[in-house]
């Protein structure tokens, strides 16, 4: 065994999103692509140094091209000098596993590989991005710089070693560095132990509580089986969909109406179980259905931190809760009821960090089917789920109560995002140019009807760290506190992807059960006029709302 140098020159556009770097396997299929990426995090979190005594969280989601990632990296971390790699088997970790194995053996950080949401296989997505020593995602500060280091980079270096058998549970060693091949399981598992009442889910399973669980083909497969059907009793084919396949099935890991037809189906039908549940690619997402009844991930939020004082882990109350931007309003609601403090944060988990480490929120949230807290630095798919199970073991209330609830205290925050897909990357730009350039003008206007009471774009000021965060997302805020926010993807592969989100709260009852799209057509409309979206995208509909 002995280290090689390999020379190599920079690849444009090497830029970590919202959620890592993210392009085609093709893309990273090219000598050097990801080996330029990992010499420049490397580089930037070591300088020169060997990363002597160091441990790293290496693992993915096992899409396609996972193993053979596995492989390099833990080459290049030997190079690197780290004392111990600790791999998922099979090169499997969920993205709230690797933050739970951070924290939980003093690790230095982790490098998940993983596209989340998005689909896999030979022509699909792959992605990789690097978490810090406190479990969380790599703040911009970082991202920026491994960026800024790619754009520099000559070379890279590698053990030759052979590769490392990562099936079986074992430890290795390479250029003098240990790797372990650890369960992917056990150490998520014994934090989810700590804060549910795992009891009262077994005898809610006991009583003949039926759930659905579909894990889309992806990486929550292992995880719910082990916990939900293993640990909770749960009857066997609980968990459906739950092998991970490196294609994800040819389906898309995304765990909203639109891609998780199947559950709901089956949630909409004459026997349906009680509740439903979805992951997506990583785990990390989660969709939550009662019977005949979708929950509204910024819903979900805010029932969770409505009832949190009910699960173990929580009992002695929240710090306080935070969502993205876009995310509904529904929390706030309840965090003033409860005296907590609510904060609004960019889009992207990164941005939760600092508040979790800080002790300033305790539970998290996205409107794209996020939630979490304080317990990794992830938001956390299953989580989610079993706060579910737990909340309905000890309230005796189902999942459609459990929100009704939530409405009929603090009125609906009706809903909805609609997403233009593959849009030519000038045409998107251009469309929030021009949207910016409104936005001094627009406070006092009526649009459509409607009358707008300010605009802006959002920026976002760290409370812990000071770091401001610039173009978050143009909002559009209504007399009546309405809202449309209109921003661009960062997670996507090909062209752009504009995301608007609509939000209009309901305060009467007898209104609650009209369907969101109608109860939000006249800001479709708004938000359709002042973006002049058809113009720019040549799209007359939406490809997905959710
Ligand atoms: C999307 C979501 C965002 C989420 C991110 C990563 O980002 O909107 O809320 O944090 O995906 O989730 P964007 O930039 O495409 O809107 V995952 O599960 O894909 O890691
Ligand atoms: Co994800």
């Amino acid at each position: 065994m002995s280290l090689k140098t390999v020379a190599t020159t920079p690849f444009a556009g090497q830029l970590p999103g919202t959620s890592g770097l993210r392009k085609k396997v093709t893309v990273f299929q090219q000598p050097h692509y990801l080996e330029n990426f990992v010499q420049a995090l490397f580089d930037v979190l070591h300088g020169d140094a060997p990363a002597a005594g160091q441990t790293l969280v290496l693992g993915g989601d096992g899409r396609f091209h996972n193993r053979v990632a596995v492989q390099t990296i833990l080459k290049m971390a030997a190079a690197r000098g780290y004392g111990k790699v600790l791999v998922g088997q099979g090169g499997i970790l969920s993205t709230p596993a690797t933050s739970a194995v951070i924290r939980r053996r003093g690790a230095s950080g982790g490098i998940i590989l993983s596209a989340s949401h998005n689909p896999g296989g030979p022509d699909g997505d792959f992605g990789i991005k690097y978490n810090a020593t406190n479990g969380g995602p790599a703040p911009e500060k970082l991202t920026q710089a491994i960026y800024e280091r790619t754009q520099t980079l000559t070379q890279y270096r590698l053990s030759d070693a052979p590769d490392i058998p990562l099936d079986t549970l074992g430890t290795h060693t390479m250029e003098g560095m240990a790797i372990e091949v650890i369960d992917p399981v056990s150490d998520y598992a014994a934090v989810q132990r700590e804060l549910f009442d795992f009891g009262a889910i077994r005898r809610l399973f006991a009583d003949g509580f039926r759930l659905r669980y579909d894990a889309m083909w992806a990486v929550g497969g292992p995880y719910a089986k082990a916990i939900i059907e293993g640990e909770l009793g749960a009857p066997a084919g609980t968990v459906v969909n739950a092998e991970p396949k490196e294609d994800f099935g040819g389906l898309h890991p995304d765990p909203n109406p639109a891609y998780a037809d199947d559950l709901i189906a089956h949630l909409m039908a004459p026997d349906a179980p009680d509740m439903g549940a979805a992951s997506d690619g990583d785990a990390d997402r989660n969709m939550i259905l009662g019977r005949g009844f979708i929950v509204s991930p910024s819903d979900s939020l805010a029932v969770l931190t409505a009832h949190a004082t009910k699960v173990p882990g929580y009992a002695s109350g929240l710090a306080g809760v935070a969502r993205s931007m876009p995310t509904s309003t529904a929390a706030d609601r309840v965090a003033k009821a409860l005296g907590i403090a609510c904060y609004e944060t960019p889009t992207g988990w990164k941005f939760f960090g600092n508040l979790l480490d800080a002790g300033k929120a305790t539970l998290c949230g996205e409107e794209s089917y996020g939630t979490g807290s304080n317990h990794v630095r992830e938001k956390d798919g299953l989580w989610a789920v079993l706060f579910w199970l737990n909340l309905v073991a000890v309230t005796g209330q189902s999942v459609e109560q459990l929100v009704r609830g939530l409405w009929a205290e603090h009125g609906r925050c009706v809903y909805s995002r609609h997403d233009y897909d593959g849009i030519p990357t000038e045409n998107a730009n251009a469309l929030m140019a021009e949207l910016r350039a409104q936005l001094p003008a627009l406070g006092g206007q009526t649009v459509e009807g409607q009358h707008i009471a300010w605009a802006d774009d959002f920026a976002y000021t760290d409370p812990v760290d000071g770091s401001v965060s610039q173009k978050q997302g143009v909002r559009v805020v209504l007399e009546d506190s309405s809202r449309v926010v209109f921003r661009l993807s960062g997670t996507g592969t090909e062209g752009a992807t504009l995301r608007v989100y609509l939000e209009r709260h309901e305060p009467d009852a007898s209104r609650h059960d009209v369907p969101a799209q109608d109860a939000l057509a006249p800001m479709v409309t708004l938000a359709r006029t002042l973006a002049r979206i058809e113009h720019h995208t040549g799209m007359a509909q939406p490809s997905v709302m959710t």
